[in-house]
């Protein structure tokens, strides 16, 4: 037993993240964990309003407004059959894979590594006529959290964006409008053991996720015509998203 916890202890410092010592540890601490409570809320009681529907997947928003500005939160909700919640997080996360899956996009430039899980990212969007071309600037943080309601379970996965500044990208150079965003995936695995006992594989996997998100588009826009965007391009996320890592890791053995 002793062997075991000082076993545990050290894979603890092995993998522990470098990214307590960087100024900005501190809200990255902080809105990762209350996105993960926001996540963990259901949808009912009635604030919730349900609009795009595909399968497994559900889409909700909360129309809300900031000095004229429609700003509302999103949070989705879907089951994904063959993979698991690390790997979801961890293709969500890494800026590598990111043009397989990301239809917005323009550019992409890792401005700061901070951590292995821990980067500043700084994105620059596909402009949508008539409005101004959209840039983001985010802190992105990916880390695995025990299961503290049932500890049979499978660990949760989170990766969470947040808007941050970084000396490399002052916001008020150039025509690009910056927004400011909050954004998680939180994902958890079920395994369903083969009820011979034999070994288990993709079949025997669920992942169940949850995406929500609030974008401040940062400077005026027409609210039906933002309203309009993200109808079409959150479902049209998701769906690629999911079916992206579905495929990426078909035939590869599972990282759980
Ligand atoms: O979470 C997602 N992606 C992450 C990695 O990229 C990250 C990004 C968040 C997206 C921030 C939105 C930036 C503005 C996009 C401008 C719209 C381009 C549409 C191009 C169509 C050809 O967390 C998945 C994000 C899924 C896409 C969300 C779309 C959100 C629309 C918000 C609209 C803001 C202003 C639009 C001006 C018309």
């Amino acid at each position: 037993q002793q062997y075991l916890e000082r076993l545990k202890n050290k894979q603890v410092v092995r993998f522990a993240s470098q990214a307590p010592a960087h100024p900005l540890w501190p809200e990255i601490e902080r809105v990762t964990l209350e996105q993960l409570q926001y996540a963990r809320l259901g949808v009912e009681g009635g604030v919730w309003q349900l609009f795009a529907e595909d399968g497994e997947m559900k889409m909700y928003k909360r129309e809300e407004e900031v000095d004229g500005l429609a700003v509302d939160p999103l949070k989705a909700v879907h089951t994904v059959k063959g993979v698991t919640g690390r790997e979801m997080t961890h293709y969500f996360f890494s800026p590598d894979v990111r043009f397989e899956w990301e239809t917005t996009l323009e550019q992409m430039k890792v401005l700061e590594t901070i951590a292995d899980d821990t980067l500043v990212i700084l994105q620059i969007h596909k402009r949508v006529w008539p409005a101004s071309q959209r840039d983001a600037l985010f802190w992105s943080h990916v880390r695995r959290v025990p299961n503290d309601t049932d500890r049979d379970a499978q660990d949760i996965w989170i990766a969470c964006n947040h808007s941050t500044e970084h000396h490399e990208a002052p916001s008020n150079e150039g025509k690009m409008v910056r927004v400011a965003l909050t954004v998680c995936l939180v994902c958890q695995t079920s395994i369903e053991p083969p009820a011979d006992g034999g070994p288990v594989t993709r079949d025997h996997l669920t992942c169940k996720i949850t995406y929500c998100s609030v974008v401040n588009p940062g400077g005026w826009v027409p609210t039906s015509a933002l309203r309009a965007v993200y109808k079409r391009e959150y479902p049209k996320f998701l769906k690629r998203f999911t079916q992206y890592v579905k495929d990426r890791c078909d035939k590869q053995p599972i990282l759980f």
